[in-house]
């Protein structure tokens, strides 16, 4: 039986395990990793946690992209902490101002066949070039950085078939919609999604990577395209072909699922409020107003893209109603705009040019006016995430933001005339000068602290049997957006986790922080798909802060189930969904013999005290996991595995 191009790369990286036995846990060598400042900062102070000298990696990076806004001395003394200890620990240092991580990573680091985790969920972006590689919380960053494997459940396959050629004003981020479309944003869950077919060499590198980089919104493991002369070429366009191997799926790899798409019949597309599945063909919303366009962030901020806008923009003018803002991805893409004049046309044409960083996809500035439609080219269009409470963000291509920008309304992009003919040059810019590379020895570099890093919390581990309310019962779908904002005015602290438990679950009830201080924690109900969207571990270190001891859901996220599990936060689902109808907040909850069913792999019995019935729920983890929940969390459990 052959494989797929994921089990290619896992059998060449496992460590442990069956690979063969699709849901049962994995242990994989990671060659690569990747951090980014906002969830950066926390990675490395566990980092020097765990004790580690210097990286077992072939190559670790860290980014300075999301908290760019530097308002007051937080962010900046996040940096510097970042930058020193990067540079004590064999880490190269991408300083701000160098592009957002997962553009960046894509045209300087990524090579085809080989492992990359990231702190950031739309590391998978990575797949556009050949690689495996997935988003994760930070502390499992840190291990792999620290030469541990990291461990995923081995994910079903699932092949998605691109057929025919796009039609002119259709792109790659209308490809990745239709997908969403049709899969919805739980479809990914548990699968890896790999692209192959004859569609697929019509397609560039960097638009391979706007669809890998949203299979994050499928809440997929990650997705992956095949290494083919298209790769080569790119990497030979950045000067290192030497990365290249070739790397596609036997003709008779295994499939759990097959789809098809037919690139010739796509037409441009747009996820509506508040949800990245929410598709619609733009032609449908045609002439609806809108205030603000965003162009950018990592999924849709390549030369390839900007290209393309300044060729709709030149000699035109940003419709008076409408704010045009346009951060380019990387330091390269900038460069190249400024050098061969397209800058100048997005300028001229009123665009709002912001440095090479994750901006307003993060709520870090540009937030849209009062119940403002923007149409940006990000990934998630969460509720809030804007900043904006009662914003209303459209998820669009490249090509519909800019023509909408110049038509002042949204426009399906086929009615703007001749398609800008925009090819991928035969050699990229390239100037690494903004990329530190680490001291040969760290022994001598100090490790620079500002006053905003405060320790971070640990659990205990877990007691025999735990009694308390359902402090906050929500329903399906919760992001890491509702459990921990982000936003230019929280993200500043990111490593002060008592500041930021203020914050926590505020979209959905303001009240939540305190009513959890004041009941001394407790657990929080929710429905499926609980924790989708970032890789944010202080969704689950917050919570933890409050006190949460266990959450109970009908279904969780991958990333974020590893988060709470790696706090010691136990994630525990329905056995019977129909109990979530049962439960109201404020409810007394008791688990009488917690720790005695997780020992012994039952179902946790479950009490509902106030209300008078009980229920069953399920721990489905591995050995190893239920010994970390066991141990109160990852850092408790290394520490005894140590001996400490
Ligand atoms: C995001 O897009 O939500 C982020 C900000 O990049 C997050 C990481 C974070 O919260 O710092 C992600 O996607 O993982
Ligand atoms: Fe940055 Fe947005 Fe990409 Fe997250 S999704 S890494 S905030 S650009």
């Amino acid at each position: 039986m052959g494989y797929t191009i994921a089990e290619k790369i896992i059998s060449s990286h496992l460590i442990e395990g069956d690979m063969s036995k699709r849901g049962s846990e994995i242990a994989l060598k990671i060659d690569q990793t990747l951090t980014q400042d906002a969830t950066g900062t926390m990675a490395y102070l566990q980092f020097e946690a765990i004790g580690a000298d210097r990286v077992k990696t072939e190559r670790s990076v860290a980014y300075i992209d999301h908290n760019t806004l530097q308002s007051g001395f937080e962010n900046a003394d996040d940096h510097r902490y970042i930058q020193s200890v990067a540079k004590k620990h064999g880490i190269y240092f991408s300083r701000p101002g160098n592009g957002i991580c997962h553009q960046v990573h894509l045209e300087r680091f990524g090579k085809p066949g080989k492992t990359l985790i990231g702190s950031d969920s739309h590391t998978p972006t990575g797949g556009g070039i050949g690689m495996l590689a997935f988003g994760a919380g930070g502390l499992d960053v840190a291990l792999a950085m620290a030469g541990a494997p990291y461990y995923i459940t081995m994910p079903k396959m699932v092949r998605i078939n691109l057929t025919g050629k796009l039609s002119p004003w259709v792109s790659a981020k209308d490809i990745i919609l239709e997908v969403l479309r049709m899969l919805s944003v739980k479809g990914g869950v548990g699968k890896i999604i790999e692209y192959g077919g004859e569609g697929v060499a019509t397609l560039t590198v960097p638009e391979r990577a706007t669809v890998t980089n949203m299979g994050a919104e499928l809440g997929a493991s990650t997705s992956v395209f095949p290494s083919d002369d298209v790769t080569k070429a790119f990497l030979a366009a950045q000067g290192r072909e030497e990365d290249f191997v070739p790397l596609a799926a036997d003709d008779d790899a295994v499939y759990d699922e097959i789809y098809t798409v037919d690139l010739s019949s796509l037409v441009p597309l747009a996820a509506c409020p508040h949800s990245p599945d929410n598709v619609k063909p733009v032609s449908e919303l045609e002439g609806m107003h809108i205030d603000q366009v965003c162009i950018g962030s990592c999924t849709n901020s390549s030369y390839l893209d900007l290209m393309r806008v300044a060729a709709i923009l030149k000699g035109r003018k940003v419709a008076e109603n409408v704010s045009l803002a346009i951060a380019p991805g990387s330091k390269q893409v900038y460069t190249m705009l400024a050098q061969n004049g397209a800058l100048a046309d997005l300028i001229d044409a009123g665009a709002r040019i912001l440095e090479c960083a994750c901006g307003p996809c993060i709520g870090m500035g540009q937030s849209p006016n009062s119940a403002g439609v923007s149409l940006r080219t990000f990934n998630r269009n969460f509720e809030g995430r804007s900043g904006t409470a009662d914003a209303g963000v459209y998820l669009v291509s490249p090509e519909t933001a800019a023509v909408s920008a110049v038509r002042g309304v949204m426009t399906d992009p086929r009615s703007f005339g001749d398609y800008p003919n925009i090819e991928l040059p035969l050699r990229f810019f390239t100037n690494d000068n903004m990329i530190e590379p680490p001291a040969p020895d760290g022994k001598d570099v100090e490790v620079l602290r500002g006053p905003n890093i405060k320790p971070f919390p640990l659990n205990v581990s877990l007691p025999k049997s735990l009694e308390k309310k359902a402090i906050l019962k929500v329903g399906d779908n919760i992001t890491t957006d509702h459990i921990m904002p982000a936003g230019s005015k929280i993200l500043p602290y990111r490593s002060n986790i008592p500041y930021l438990s203020r914050f926590c679950f505020a979209v959905c009830d303001e009240t939540f922080p305190e009513r959890a201080k004041a009941e001394g924690g407790g657990f929080i109900i929710g429905g499926t798909n609980y924790g989708q969207g970032s890789s944010r571990e202080h969704a689950a270190l917050v919570p933890l802060y409050l006190g949460v001891k266990a959450v109970i859901a009908k279904s969780f996220a991958r990333i974020h189930m590893a988060n709470l599990m790696n706090s010691g936060i136990l994630p525990l689902t329905f056995e019977d969904p129909a109990d979530y109808d049962r439960i109201s907040q404020g409810d007394v909850l008791s688990l009488p013999r917690v720790r005695e069913e997780i020992e012994a792999g039952s179902p946790v019995t479950v009490e509902d005290v106030t209300a008078g019935f009980t229920f069953k729920t399920v721990l489905s983890v591995s050995g190893r996991q239920k010994d970390v929940l066991l141990a109160g969390g990852q850092l408790n459990y290394i520490s005894r595995k140590n001996g400490k």
